[in-house]
């Protein structure tokens, strides 16, 4: 087959000159990662790239490992979500060594070094925790009691929603968060802290969950405790992927911040660019918006997640 420019990348292109992507998914937590998973492969199908996936069940020295295999089979570039922030200059020096690109997708790593990967594709997790909090300054009055759960420890999306909310209920002292734990996005996760939360705080008034999953098993909880979620406890969540927007429709979540999943078009595209040495963007931030129950109800005809 006639060579194929293989740019920056040092990989073998596949036999028939393909691009060959390692993607190293966080896991399969949540409705958004099952949606964000479907959109990647869908896209590398219709690019023509062809995609070597992991799940890494939210563990780092899954995606760790899956990284270094990556560099072993000399991929044409590797792209990742991180699922912390932290301890990935190691294994991203070991991809620079080895002339393979790296692409960030969803979440960032907080490392002082970046020209251990090309670009950052993924949306504005403390722009997120503003728009929540707004809502609230705008929907509340008088003393409010929050609690709040967060998503993965140390994850890039649960340390930013939680500062951009904050940052905003700020210029409101009557809005206080009286508990915070995580609940590691996943809906079984935010059941078991609010079970506990609603023993532990006398007098709840709303829940500020980092994703419709954890928001989701908050309600369960709520009702089991004989409350009615979206009424007598109002609940703000993340995310917008179906469950959500249906719990939303349905006056059981009050409020939903978009966070986009479908990220495969433009990763597929900037791997392009980047396995051809083309310049690329440092950060490519995604377009979401935010959803009331009205709006949940138009809205949901047309979902595709
Ligand atoms: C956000 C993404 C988060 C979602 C959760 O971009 O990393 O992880 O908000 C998912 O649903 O688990």
């Amino acid at each position: 087959t006639a060579l194929t420019a293989c740019g920056s990348g040092g990989g073998n292109a596949a036999d028939d000159g393909k691009i060959t992507m390692g993607f190293a998914q966080v896991g399969a937590e949540s409705g958004w990662r099952t949606a964000n998973t479907k959109s990647v492969q869908e896209s590398a199908k219709s690019a023509g790239i062809e995609l070597k996936f992991s799940d890494a069940q939210q563990k780092q020295e899954n995606q760790i490992k899956a990284i270094r295999s990556y560099i072993q089979q000399k991929v044409d570039v590797i792209a990742f979500s991180p699922v912390v922030e932290t301890g990935w200059d190691t294994v991203l020096l070991e991809a620079k060594r080895a002339k393979i690109p790296v692409i960030l997708t969803d979440r960032a790593i907080d490392s002082d070094d970046t020209s251990l990967y090309e670009t950052f594709l993924g949306s504005d997790f403390i722009d997120e925790g503003k728009k929540a909090a707004q809502w609230l300054v705008e929907n509340s009055s008088g003393p409010t009691n929050v609690v709040e759960l967060q998503g993965t420890t140390g994850a890039a999306p649960a340390i930013d929603r939680k500062e951009g909310f904050e940052d905003v209920i700020r210029s409101k002292p009557d809005i206080r968060i009286v508990a915070s734990q995580t609940g590691d996005f996943t809906r079984s996760g935010g059941k078991q802290v609010m079970e506990a939360f609603l023993k532990s705080q006398p007098d709840i008034d709303v829940v500020y969950a980092h994703n419709d999953d954890m928001g989701l098993g908050a309600i369960e909880a709520i009702k089991a405790a004989g409350k009615k979620p979206g009424v007598d406890i109002k609940i703000i969540t993340v995310d917008a992927v179906k469950d959500g927007m249906t719990a939303l429709a349905g006056g059981e979540i009050n409020f939903i911040v978009e966070c986009n999943p479908l990220l495969g078009p433009q990763l597929m595209d900037l791997a392009k660019k980047v396995v051809d040495g083309e310049e690329v963007p440092e950060r490519v931030v995604t377009e979401e918006t935010t959803f009331t129950q009205d709006q949940a109800k138009t809205a949901l005809p047309d979902r595709k997640y």
